[in-house]
């Protein structure tokens, strides 16, 4: 596509918008400017290409397909049928999974449909079979509630949140934790890395249904295979949840035994962060959990959003170019040269540094917690956003640290000395901020002071890199 015609298709499309309610194409197009105008280094966050966005706004999104391909529950589907085989083709051959599932609506619509499936698969099943019951509407009440009562007693072993899991592992306030009878396995207190050993000591112990392995705030790359041995040795079933460093894994930066998928089970993942795609989830599983996956529509799921998917074949089409592997790559080196660029200048990473796509900066070391940094930096231009670390003396609300990701600023073209800048700006900010007090006079959490001048001189220096590597460069709105 020519600059020309994106410029004109987004042009005539918010006049369009304007035309019926001027409020939104007025926020659409400040958004465009803020994003253009900002360091975006929130580590799950990244631009999808044109193609991807424009092929969100069609006619596809007025169809209703709950079902799968084939066996639908309403008439007129064959067009999303092509839209959803085309997704899960480039899905299954660009992460070689046996099988993929392009519906899931989000990351966590995605994580129930896992939970869901192999809940059915191993809970379920099993019970109707033993039972001699084809499905649960032919089971009595008695050995429905009894089955029910099992479906809602299960274990599970996740990565704590403070630890980088995600709130879908099993966190009590979500519905993971609420759903499972769970347990959590963090990292080791010194290094702040994961010690496959006292995984295996809990799984032996816990004997979960469900290992759950995958990370939202974790800056280093995990050992598959290891995690695997582990849910075959206690009979758990092996869900990983890639959807912070999908990207990595279709541009190949990580394989072997960091490529979940040829270990995992069930293989959960969003479209949006690394992968660079539209908003939306999927799930990759073996052909042992493809019958139960597939049931995720209309069990757990709304109808599927047909003009998503049709945008997750694009997005997933343009992840199977070569060009996607450098930018995976550049990814990672970029999260290098960011965390070189802390550590030099004596800032502290948890684990000390990062070898995937994000760092989680400590900034109790700047005597701030991570709501004032992130405040004091998002007034100096600079995106982010708070995160736990391990044993976080502040919370998960106030927290004690930054997450910063390279995939959105790379996609702009932003290589070693551009993030080795980020990073000097930021350190910049942390050391110009002071922590506020409360009313009564006592340390404030939320409060702060950012020195003089500091966020306009950090804005200016932000602009110049950004000048250099334009957002969606050509595109000119009207
Ligand atoms: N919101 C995503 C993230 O920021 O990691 C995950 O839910």
């Amino acid at each position: 596509m020519t600059d020309a015609l994106i410029s004109s298709a987004y042009s005539q499309a918010l006049e369009v918008i304007a035309s019926v309610e001027p409020r939104i194409a007025a926020a659409t197009r400040q958004e465009l400017a803020d994003q253009r105008g900002s360091l975006k280094l929130i580590a799950s966050e990244n631009y999808a290409s044109p193609a991807v966005l424009l092929t969100m706004g069609t006619w596809l999104s007025d169809k209703y397909a709950e079902g799968t391909v084939g066996h639908r529950f309403y008439a007129g589907c064959q067009n999303v049928d092509t839209v959803e085989t085309v997704a899960a083709e480039h899905a299954r051959e660009l992460f070689g999974a046996e099988y993929a599932y392009v519906q899931p609506h989000s990351g966590i619509d995605a994580n129930l449909v896992a939970f869901w499936s192999i809940l059915a698969h191993r809970v379920e099943a099993p019970a109707l079979a033993n039972l001699g019951a084809k499905n649960v509407n032919e089971l009595t009440d008695a050995d429905w509630e009894t089955l029910r009562h099992e479906l809602g007693n299960q274990r599970l072993l996740g990565m704590s949140l403070d630890a980088g899991g995600h709130l879908t592992h099993g966190f009590r306030p979500n519905i993971s934790g609420k759903m499972f009878h769970q347990q959590q396995y963090g990292t080791d207190p010194e290094t702040g890395l994961l010690d496959y050993d006292a995984v295996a000591a809990k799984a032996r112990e816990f004997k979960p249904l469900i290992l759950v392995a995958g990370y939202s705030a974790y800056p280093r790359r995990v050992n598959f295979a290891k995690m695997r041995e582990i849910a075959d040795e206690v009979g758990a079933t092996l869900m990983v949840d890639m959807a912070h460093f999908a990207g990595l894994v279709a541009g190949k930066v990580f394989t072997g035994d960091e490529d979940p998928v040829p270990h995992a089970h069930v293989v959960t993942t969003t479209t949006h962060k690394s992968l660079r795609g539209p908003r939306g989830g999927m799930v990759l599983a073996t052909e042992e959990y493809a019958p139960s996956v597939d049931r995720g529509c209309p069990m757990v799921l709304g109808g599927p959003l047909s003009h998503v998917m049709a945008a997750k074949a694009v997005a997933l089409a343009e992840a199977r170019q070569d060009s996607f592997r450098g930018y995976a790559q550049k990814v990672a080196d970029n999260a290098q040269s960011l965390a070189e660029g802390f550590t030099s200048r004596g800032a502290r990473l948890v684990t000390g540094g990062t070898d995937n796509h994000l760092v989680l900066l400590d900034v109790t070391s700047f005597g701030l917690t991570g709501r004032q940094a992130e405040s004091a930096l998002l007034d100096a231009g600079v995106v982010t956003n708070r995160n736990s670390i391990p044993a976080d003396p502040n919370g998960a609300w106030y927290t004690s640290g930054i997450r910063l990701g390279t995939p959105a600023l790379t996609t702009r073209g932003f290589g070693h000395d551009e993030f080795d800048r980020v990073a000097e700006l930021i350190v910049h900010v942390l050391a110009n901020t002071q922590p506020g007090t409360t009313k009564a006079g006592g340390p404030s959490k939320a409060s702060y002071a950012l020195g003089d001048g500091v966020a306009a001189k950090v804005k200016d220096a932000s602009a110049e890199l950004l000048d250099k590597h334009p957002l969606y460069p050509g595109l000119e709105l009207s």
